[in-house]
């Protein structure tokens, strides 16, 4: 609270608490358990800042507002609590707009909170410095938007954001803060009234029984069942319920890329390895915080076989039900909740078929057996396979170590190659499969779990928040950054034979990102076999410090666009 006093009357002396717009944000985002907003300063919110941080909330402050928005994004899936992101107006709001999309797409929970210009001067588009009118914007990018005008209501506007970031299906929120507000003055004991604690900010939704029972006479009747574990399911926080229910069902399951390690790769029932076979040969699919969207090739073609399939699915938001194909058994609460229910009601229940169990893991073996001579090699030039063979025993021996990982090759190769042991270790380029969220992933990884950070980079992935390195260095993050350096976009081969400029995808050629990290006081090393970058990243594991390694690639390693080259559009006209 502001301690500010003033006399006020003439001899009756009457001393009055004021508090003001700062004081009264800071207060409803402590209030609500907000320990960290991440942000980037600047007029109007410099002083928010500085104020929040004398409060006690941890501040942390970027090079660029996306990689503070990207941070905010991840923190909320990482805790279930909106992870607040703080920009200035106009361009440093719209720095962090990607961001905002990028959380509601994603259905992480987050709050952009946004200094703006005075509204008079706005409205009537009379040039206002960094005039926007922000709030017309951030709209259709998030879950819902508000602006304060009073100081009186930022108790509830508060309240309202954080509801609606983290309710049904989590998501973006904007809060549209003008500079006028900060100043607001108004009384102490009536502002400290005015606050709101949220109760029960994302209730439990519970399923209808009759939903679950006709789930489980669906899935009970499956001769070929699987079971998709989405990063929803990794949201939802009910680890035990879920491995629970997976075991009992004796189901096997498929990770998505972030819900990896929710039961760990190498669990008896896991067809990681078995993808193409599971998704083609199925005939009952539930899918636990999944949607079927392009990850899932939609739900049908080619990649889910000939045969009909019958689709569970369980999910927070019943418009998500039908999106793609038609749900046969519509399952509509929280994970927890749903799952919980299901345990609950399954009884007795049968051994999965032995015949599609052996398929399944006969498959599953070929596949690891196909792929563990190509993990030892010892190439110089280090391929993709030689690589990543290192940081997968790596990533088996330090299983709570978070993993951040984007690219193109780098990440298609990283996800398929590396078995994640525990929920929520790993963290990736998401829905819309976008570069940039590295080191913003990383810093709020270190920031919200404690736990070392491994981040796995393609050298142009890396490129997108290249700069938040000194970020690292500055609140010194316990972050060992590979850049698989193969001297491009997907590979550093492309040759432009009609003028001197490099070909679109091409980097300078040997270039040495390890030098940046060391620019900052942190740790670089240059790694060119797999034996250097093992006791590279060990050492880095080991010590907590800041460290950049220039894994030097192959240039000719990798493949165009990763494992999703058929999503290109074809010209008639290009010479092959
Ligand atoms: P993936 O990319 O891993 O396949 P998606 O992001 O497509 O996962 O799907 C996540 C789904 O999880 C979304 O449809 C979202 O509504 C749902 N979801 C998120 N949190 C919960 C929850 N607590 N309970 C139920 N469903 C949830
Ligand atoms: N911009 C944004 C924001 N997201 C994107 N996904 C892209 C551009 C396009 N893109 C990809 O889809 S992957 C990629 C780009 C630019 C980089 C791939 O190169 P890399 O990885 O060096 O990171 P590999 O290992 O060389 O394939
Ligand atoms: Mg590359």
């Amino acid at each position: 609270m502001a301690d500010a006093a003033v006399k006020q009357g003439p001899a009756a002396e009457v001393e009055q608490e004021l508090t003001d717009g700062f004081h009264l944000v800071i207060d409803a985002l402590k209030l609500n358990g907000v320990e960290t907003i991440y942000g980037v300063p600047g007029i109007p919110i410099t002083d928010f800042g500085r104020m929040a941080q004398a409060e006690g909330i941890r501040v942390i402050s970027f090079r660029h507002e996306q990689n503070a928005g990207y941070a905010a994004s991840i923190a909320g899936f990482l805790t279930k609590k909106p992870g607040v992101c703080l920009t200035v107006s106009a361009p440093g709001f719209l720095n962090g707009l990607t961001a905002l999309a990028h959380a509601t797409t994603n259905c992480f929970p987050m709050i952009l909170i946004s200094g703006s210009s005075e509204r008079e001067v706005v409205d009537l588009q009379q040039g206002d410095y960094e005039e926007m009118d922000q709030l017309a914007i951030a709209k259709p990018l998030c879950k819902a938007a508000f602006r304060v005008l009073h100081a009186a209501d930022i108790g509830i506007a508060v309240a309202r954001a954080i509801r609606a970031a983290v309710s049904g299906r989590p998501g973006g929120v904007y809060l549209d803060l003008p500079a006028k507000l900060f100043g607001q003055v108004m009384d102490a004991t009536a502002g400290k009234k005015s606050l709101v604690k949220v109760i029960d900010a994302a209730p439990a939704q519970l399923p209808a029984p009759d939903a679950i029972k006709r789930a489980l006479d669906v899935l009970k009747g499956a001769k070929r069942p699987l079971i998709i574990l989405g990063k929803g399911a990794a949201y939802a926080q009910a680890d035990d319920a879920i491995r629970s229910f997976v075991e009992k069902s004796g189901v096997p399951f498929l990770p998505m890329s972030m819900g990896k390690g929710l039961l760990p790769d190498t669990h008896p029932q896991c067809a990681g390895a078995a993808r193409s076979t599971v998704l083609a040969q199925s005939d009952v699919v539930m899918l636990i915080g999944a949607r079927l969207n392009w990850l899932l090739s939609h739900g049908k073609g080619k990649t889910w076989g000939a045969e009909p399939k019958k689709f569970i699915q369980i999910d927070i938001e019943p418009k998500e039900m039908d999106s793609n194909v038609e749900i046969v058994a519509p399952v509509v609460g929280d994970i927890g909740s749903c799952v919980n229910a299901m345990l609950a009601a399954m009884g007795t229940w049968p051994a999965a078929p032995a015949d599609w169990m052996k398929t399944v893991t006969t498959k599953r073996d070929e596949n690891v057996a196909k792929m563990a001579p190509r993990l030892m090699n010892n190439n110089v030039p280090m391929d993709y396979h030689g690589a990543l063979g290192v940081l997968r025993t790596i990533v088996k021996e330090r299983p709570d170590a978070i993993l951040v990982n984007e690219g193109a090759n780098t990440l298609d190769l990283a996800r398929g190659i590396i078995d994640m042991y525990q929920p929520r270790k790993r963290i990736d380029v998401g829905t819309w499969g976008i570069m940039g969220i590295g080191m913003g992933y990383s810093i709020a990884a270190a920031i919200e779990t404690g736990k070392p950070v491994l981040a796995i980079e393609g050298d142009s992935a890396f490129g997108f928040s290249g700069m938040e390195v000194e970020t690292i260095c500055r609140y010194k993050l316990p972050v060992c950054i590979v850049v698989f350096n193969n001297d491009g976009i997907y590979r550093g081969t492309d040759v432009n034979s009609v003028s001197s400029d490099p070909a679109p995808t091409v980097f300078v050629k040997g270039a040495r990102y390890d030098k940046m990290m060391e620019a900052f006081g942190g740790v670089g090393v240059n790694a060119t076999s797999p034996d250097e970058l093992k006791r590279a990243v060990n050492e880095a594991m080991d010590s907590g410090k800041p460290t950049l390694i220039n894994a030097v690639l192959d240039p000719a390693a990798g493949s165009e666009s990763g494992r999703i080259g058929n999503l290109n559009p074809q010209s008639v006209l290009r010479k092959k």
